[in-house]
């Protein structure tokens, strides 16, 4: 493991840019467009979205498309929806949702969210997960493997980015508590961490920011990574994931920041040190390994109070661990 020796960077102002400000540089981008191809484009009005590269529907799904899965996998799909969980707000619109991501090892942090445009180099299968560290059992796993031992549910979550938007996503998958139990973590194991690929050759951020500490590594306490509520996805909206959401595998961590909520996970190491991680490493002062979600908690360049839900801009008061406190309040004792 490389985190141990990982220096501090030295992070550009650039960095983490609210969305605010990339909501206007896109605009401004746009309107230049929309100026120089004035007459030849019909343009879209009524927001701030709505420009000229918009995607169709079908050239997105085509862009996060990954190669088909056996017909013995995709016939899990959609699989039973646990009654459990409900947003307690509309659910986002699918493409609203695959059409804002953020996965830093396809575009910056100061860029667009627009990474299904950078995806197409990246092959999620074939794809292993390897289970190792303080467990009884170490093992690799396939993808067949986790549809084949896993059983698959529907579980509809909010998701709470740091950078204040919002979303209300089904997920498919499986507890992480389930997958972790096949691996029998021993007594002694404090920590999960989990690791993303590294292939700089397929996720042209990467090797733009070489300084970077990638592979993007999270870490949860053992407590949090047992936790009912988290989940690890195969699939979104019913379906296999795209590209741009984590595909094939991710974690969702509905009570924290999105950014502790890893894409196409590669590794998971059962350890008793508190893991590194990517974004505590690159700008410690302002994200927490914890990153529990709190209104209250104002991240030093912006105000956590409220958040803007993808597709309909719609404001709602942030709460604390995003409205999860009956599943999680006591992990943390006040
Ligand atoms: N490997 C990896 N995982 C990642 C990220 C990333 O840049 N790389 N971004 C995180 C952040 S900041 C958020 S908000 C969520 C976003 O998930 P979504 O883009 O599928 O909505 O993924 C998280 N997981
Ligand atoms: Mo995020």
């Amino acid at each position: 493991m490389t985190s141990a020796i990982r220096r501090i960077w030295n992070v550009p102002e650039s960095l983490h840019t609210p969305e605010s400000v990339y909501f206007n540089r896109r605009r401004h981008r746009r309107e230049f467009l929309r100026t120089a191809l004035a007459g030849t484009l019909s343009v879209g009005i009524g927001g701030l979205l709505a420009g000229c590269s918009r995607p169709s529907d079908e050239e997105l799904e085509e862009a996060g498309r990954v190669e088909p899965l056996p017909e013995e996998f995709t016939s899990l799909y959609p699989a039973e929806r646990n009654a459990a969980f409900e947003y307690g707000r509309p659910e986002t619109d699918k493409r609203a949702a695959a059409e804002y991501t953020n996965f830093y090892e396809f575009t910056g942090p100061s860029q667009w969210k627009d990474t299904y445009n950078y995806v197409d180099k990246f092959e999620p299968t074939p794809w292993t997960v390897e289970i190792d560290g303080m467990c009884s059992k170490p093992q690799t796993l396939d993808l067949d493997d986790l549809y084949r031992k896993m059983s698959l549910e529907e579980r509809a979550y909010r998701h709470r980015c740091v950078e204040t938007w919002a979303m209300c996503v089904p997920w498919t998958g499986f507890r992480l508590r389930d997958l972790l139990a096949l691996a029998e973590p021993q007594p002694a194991a404090k920590y999960v961490l989990m690791e993303t690929f590294h292939r700089p050759e397929q996720a042209p951020y990467v090797p733009k920011n070489s300084s970077y500490p990638w592979p993007y590594q999270e870490g949860l306490t053992i407590e949090e990574a047992t936790n009912e509520l988290t989940f690890m996805a195969l699939g979104v909206y019913g379906e296999p994931l795209p590209k741009q959401h984590g595909a094939p595998v991710r974690l969702v961590i509905p009570w924290k920041y999105g950014f502790k909520s890893i894409k196409s996970i590669v590794r998971i190491t059962l350890t008793d040190e508190q893991p590194a991680t990517f974004w505590n490493t690159l700008v410690p002062n302002e994200y927490d390994f914890q990153a529990n979600v709190d209104p209250d908690v104002a991240h030093p360049r912006w105000s956590q109070k409220t958040e803007w839900m993808l597709g309909t801009k719609e404001r709602y008061p942030t709460l604390k661990y995003n409205g999860y406190g009956e599943y999680v309040g006591s992990l943390y004792p006040a």
